[in-house]
């Protein structure tokens, strides 16, 4: 099983989601400091929103097999910037929370998690339960240094075209 940290907002799910995950029954629990638990790591949204508490994430990060970018369906805005998946050198996911709200935007979040980088996008509701069990799965079953193989092949690929 591949350990994955979550970032995203405060309010944005990653607590509820990790709840979901362990088929715990969903209940609000601030996240008052990093969860650093079996599978899933647990930030508090205030780690990316203020600046100078940053480098703790940075830090978890390096505990993790994959980073979790988190965001709600009806985020008002973004706080990832364009293109920072680059600077991660472990796997980088997207996860849309809160499918089932109303308020759901769904091209809006994909379109700024896609501006972060994000190939990837799990979308899912830990209220409902939809689209959880296709991330847990994801989790247990990615293999990171296959995935880095192909893609140091499709680097090579690009750079060397008449290569056979
Ligand atoms: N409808 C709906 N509500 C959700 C969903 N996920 C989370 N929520 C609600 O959003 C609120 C905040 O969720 P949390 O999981 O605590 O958010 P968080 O990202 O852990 O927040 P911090 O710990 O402050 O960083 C809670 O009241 C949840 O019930 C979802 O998938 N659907
Ligand atoms: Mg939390």
């Amino acid at each position: 099983m591949n350990k994955v940290i979550f970032i995203g907002r405060s309010g944005a799910g990653k607590t509820s989601l990790t709840q979901a995950l362990h088929g715990e029954k969903v209940h609000y629990a601030k996240t008052q400091d990093v969860k650093n638990g079996d599978f899933v790591i647990d930030t508090p949204g205030e780690y990316i929103q203020e600046r100078h508490l940053g480098g703790a994430v940075a830090v978890f990060v390096y505990e993790s097999d994959i980073v979790g970018l988190l965001m709600s369906a009806d985020e008002p805005y973004s706080l990832f910037a364009p293109n920072i998946v680059n600077m991660c050198n472990r796997e980088v996911i997207g996860i849309v929370t809160g499918i089932d709200k109303p308020t759901a935007n769904i091209p809006r979040v994909t379109n700024w998690l896609q501006l972060a980088g994000v190939k990837r996008i799990f979308y899912l509701s830990s209220v409902t339960g939809e689209g959880v069990k296709e991330l847990y799965e994801f989790l247990r079953d990615f293999d990171p240094k296959a995935e880095k193989v192909k893609k140091k092949a499709e680097i090579m690929r690009l750079k060397y075209p008449n290569r056979v």
